[in-house]
Order: C-alpha cells, then sequence, then structure tokens
C-alpha cells in the first residue's frame, strides 16, 4: 500500500467518528501523492505525514456562564493548535452549534497548509464552541465571551497562538474576548486579529477574505483568457465572507444575483443591493429573506436550491459541504464555467472532482479564501511595529498576496503535470514550504 494511503487509513482508525477531519486528511493526501511519490523513502523514515495529521495539541474545556433569566449554560469550548512549524498558531474561532472537534480539526487541519500559501509567518489553528450567538443578547454573548477566554488566555499569546473571527465571531465577539484577555493578563498586545480599529484592528480585515477570494478569482480567469466584468455570479451565505465578496465582485462590473442563510436563498435578476443585505445582516442580525421586504422584485425561496439558479460564477461562501454532485452538476448545466470557495471546504469531494473532470475552473478554499487570514498577518505586523497603515496599502499587500497564491498554485500544477489542477498545485505549494520548516526543525 502507499505510504499515503496507509496513513489515511491510520487517521481513519485513530480518529473514529470524525467525519468532516478524514474528509479534509483525504483531499489533501490524495493531491500530495505526486509530491510524496519521489520522496517516500525519506519521508516514511521520518513519519513526516504521521506528524503532519496529528495536532500538536488540542484544549477542550468547559465554558459555562449565566443566561438573562438566570440559568446556568454550559458549554464545550476548544483550541486545536495543529502545527507551529512556520510561526505561532493562526486561524479562527467558531461559534455555531454544529462545532464539534471534528469540524475544528479538519478547519485546522486546512489552516496549516492556508497559511503557508500566504507566505507569511503563520502556523495553523482553529478553535470555538457548539455555543449559537443566534437570538442571544449581547449581554450574553459578553458573558460566554469573557468565560470561554478565561480558560483559552492561558494558552495563547501575540507569539505563541492568536485567534480571529469565523462563523458567528465578528467584531462584536472579537471585542468582548480581547478585553476580558487584556484584563486576565495585563497584556495590551496583539493576541487577537479582526480587532476594531480604535484598539488595534487593521483596515481592510473585515473586507479581506471576500476582497481576496475576488482577488485570486480575477487573477484565475485572466490567466485562462477570460475576464470577471459582465459576468452574473451566484454567492452563498450573507455573512462577513458574502458581503464583502459581493461589493468586490459589484466594484469589478460582475453582476450578484443571489445570497442565502441557513433558512433559504434571495434571487434578485437585477444585482443583489448590498446596502440593503448589510442593513439586514451587520446592523439588524435579521434574515436574508427580510431583502424581498425591501426590494420586492426579488424572490426569496425557503431551503435549499442556490446552485439551481443559473450563473457563470459560482462562490459558496457559507459552511462546509454545503455544495453537493447534484449542485455540481446543476451548476454546469447551466453554465457556469468557475467556482471558487470563500468558506472551508464547502463543495464535498465528489463535487470538486465533477468540477476538475469537467473542465471547470475551481479555486479550493485553502488559497480562494486565505486573504482574510493573510490580512490578520497584516495586523499582527502592525500591531508588532505599532504602528497602523492606510487602506490603500493594506489593500495593495492583499491584492499581491492572492495574485502570488494564484502564481504558487498554478505553478506547482504545472511542475507535477497537472497544468489547471489548482487543488493538487494549492495542496502541494502549501505542503512544500511546511515539510520545509518541519524537517530543518529535526523530529518534534
Ligand atoms: P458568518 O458567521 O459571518 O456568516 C456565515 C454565513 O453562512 C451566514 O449567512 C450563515 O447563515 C451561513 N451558514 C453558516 N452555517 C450554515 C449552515 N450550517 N448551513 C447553511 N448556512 C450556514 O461567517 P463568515 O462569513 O466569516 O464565514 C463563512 C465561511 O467562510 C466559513 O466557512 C468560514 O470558515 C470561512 N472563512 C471565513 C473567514 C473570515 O475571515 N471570516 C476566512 C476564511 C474562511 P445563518 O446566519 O443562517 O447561520
Ligand atoms: O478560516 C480562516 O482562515 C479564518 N477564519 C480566518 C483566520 C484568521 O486568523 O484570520
Amino acid at each position: 500500500m502507499s505510504y499515503v494511503d496507509e496513513v489515511y487509513e491510520r487517521v481513519v482508525a485513530q480518529n473514529p467518528g470524525e467525519a468532516e477531519f478524514h474528509q479534509a486528511v483525504k483531499e489533501v493526501l490524495d493531491s500530495l501523492k505526486l509530491a510524496i511519490d519521489a520522496n517516500e523513502e525519506k519521508y516514511r523514515k521520518m513519519a513526516l505525514l504521521e506528524r503532519l495529521v496529528e495536532p500538536e495539541r488540542i484544549i477542550s474545556f468547559r465554558v459555562p456562564w449565566v443566561d438573562d433569566d438566570g440559568q446556568v449554560q454550559v458549554n464545550k469550548g476548544y483550541r486545536v493548535q495543529f502545527n507551529s512549524a512556520i510561526g505561532p498558531y493562526k486561524g479562527g474561532l467558531r461559534l455555531h452549534p454544529s462545532v464539534n472537534q471534528s469540524i475544528l480539526k479538519f478547519l485546522g487541519f486546512e489552516q496549516v497548509f492556508k497559511n503557508s500559501l500566504t507566505g507569511l509567518p503563520i502556523g495553523g489553528g482553529k478553535g470555538g464552541s457548539n455555543f449559537d450567538p443566534k437570538g442571544k443578547s449581547d449581554r450574553e454573548v459578553m458573558a460566554f465571551c469573557q468565560s470561554f477566554m478565561t480558560e483559552l488566555s492561558k494558552y495563547i499569546g501575540a507569539d505563541q497562538d492568536v485567534p480571529a473571527g469565523d462563523i458567528g465571531v465578528g467584531a462584536r465577539e472579537i471585542g468582548f474576548l480581547y478585553g476580558q484577555y487584556k484584563r486576565l493578563t495585563g497584556l495590551y498586545e496583539g493576541v487577537l486579529t479582526g480587532k476594531g480599529l480604535t484598539y488595534g484592528g487593521s483596515l481592510v480585515r473585515t473586507q479581506a477574505t471576500g476582497y481576496g477570494l475576488v482577488y485570486i478569482v480575477d487573477e484565475m480567469l485572466k490567466k485562462n483568457g477570460k475576464e470577471l466584468a459582465g459576468k452574473t455570479v451566484v454567492i452563498s451565505g450573507s455573512g462577513n465572507v458574502a458581503i464583502y465578496a459581493t461589493e468586490k465582485a459589484q466594484q469589478l462590473g460582475a453582476k450578484v444575483v443571489a445570497l442565502s442563510d441557513s433558512n433559504g436563498y434571495v434571487y434578485d435578476k437585477d444585482g443583489i443591493k448590498l446596502d440593503v443585505v448589510k442593513e439586514i445582516k451587520e446592523v439588524r442580525r435579521g434574515r436574508i429573506k427580510e431583502y424581498v421586504d425591501k426590494v420586492p422584485t426579488a424572490v426569496y425561496t425557503e431551503g435549499k436550491g442556490i446552485w439551481t439558479i443559473p450563473c457563470d460564477i459560482a462562490l459558496p461562501c457559507a459552511t462546509q459541504n454545503e455544495l453537493n454532485l447534484d449542485d455540481a452538476k446543476a451548476l454546469k448545466s447551466n453554465g457556469c464555467f468557475a467556482v471558487a470557495e470563500g468558506a472551508n471546504m464547502p463543495s464535498t469531494r465528489e463535487a470538486t472532482d465533477f468540477f476538475l473532470e469537467n473542465g471547470m475552473l475551481f479555486m479550493p478554499g485553502k488559497a480562494a479564501n486565505a486573504g482574510g487570514v493573510a490580512t490578520s498577518a497584516l495586523e499582527m505586523s502592525q500591531n508588532s511595529e505599532r504602528l497602523s497603515w492606510s487602506f490603500e496599502e493594506v489593500d495593495e499587500k492583499l491584492h499581491k498576496i492572492m495574485v502570488d497564491i494564484f502564481a504558487k498554485a498554478d505553478d506547482a500544477a504545472k511542475r507535477y503535470g497537472v497544468a489547471g489542477n489548482y487543488v493538487v498545485g494549492a495542496n502541494i505549494a502549501g505542503f512544500e514550504k511546511v515539510v520545509d520548516a518541519m524537517t530543518a526543525q529535526g523530529i518534534v
């Protein structure tokens, strides 16, 4: 049996019930085969892959807090510190009822390769809780965040582990978490990114993941003789990534016709009015169906089905496994030719294989959504030098990083004889840097 297959079987046997983690590991290992084969003996002896798939550390803890009725609630809290070969652990915190160890391990594993691709000195980690922020008061969210940070603060630091936002964690939550970290440790340091602009945040971080996604799509299209302007785009989700992907796509002349949330999707043939969406989602924390109250010509549909809307480009920006094989087929038969993942692992393996086998342009999340964490690393740089850069300066750096990531994925795919397969390209390019750093640092 090949080394890659052996390690995958070991992962399944040793991590029972962790379906998302198995899925993420399999996708990476399968696409590393070409790079591993050339060095199989050396990597085996060093147990390189066995070390790569085992988190350096997982911290799990109790998060008790008091709700507005005076009732004590208890949630599970986690931080997966996956790999620190190229820098301090870096990755978001997710607050969603679905959160479990498997999901955070898949996210932490992907983050290692993504962060490597950015070219910046950041290792990979992820954390979060099964706390559901929906419908909670600001005071309840603060109580949860303070309790969560009381435990987490023992394991993080500006040069150790730097969390940020993810699903359910935005500016409000980062503020509460930061305040509690400072209070507990007495340190005013860049321990979190995505901070508010008045206390160490970076311009462009709010927009970075969505803008970065569209920058790399633009680059991918250009390098394949196409252009973004005039194209019809469907985007799932209506959170941080979806909103700023919509904004940048519109700025570059594309027409975004649909957005969604976990209840359903809205179709606006005239193009999504983003000010309406921002007011619903960023100001009122409402539901996407409210869009049709403001724009009566738009249509709201309850449930799944957003991928049946005809488009040229699809950008899944909600959550893992939101786009399956049937969705992929529907996109293709409606004329879609490019897919790029703003979310982490939104396409199932079958969908990804379908895109690649059917000649569609496909940019995987590790490359496509790396602009968020890259800008987080830029926030860390600004915190270290105690300066703030202008919007234009950060945006320009973000744009260059996304163009570089495209070049790395494109180049690695060509080097291994699979030109245009950006899944293999991104995985191998991310892997090469991590392996070099791990090898240099000995058996750790
Ligand atoms: P938000 O919490 O801001 O928004 C999440 C959006 O996805 C909401 O519209 C939400 O709908 C929808 N969603 C979440 N879970 C589900 C689900 N189980 N089924 C259907 N829809 C769902 O999160 P972000 O925009 O920050 O994150 C979106 C994706 O992008 C995630 O995969 C995240 O890991 C990834 N990502 C985020 C980065 C960042 O910087 N924020 C960076 C890189 C990747 P509802 O409100 O109904 O729950
Ligand atoms: O998945 C991700 O890359 C993020 N949620 C952003 C992580 C970060 O540290 O900015």
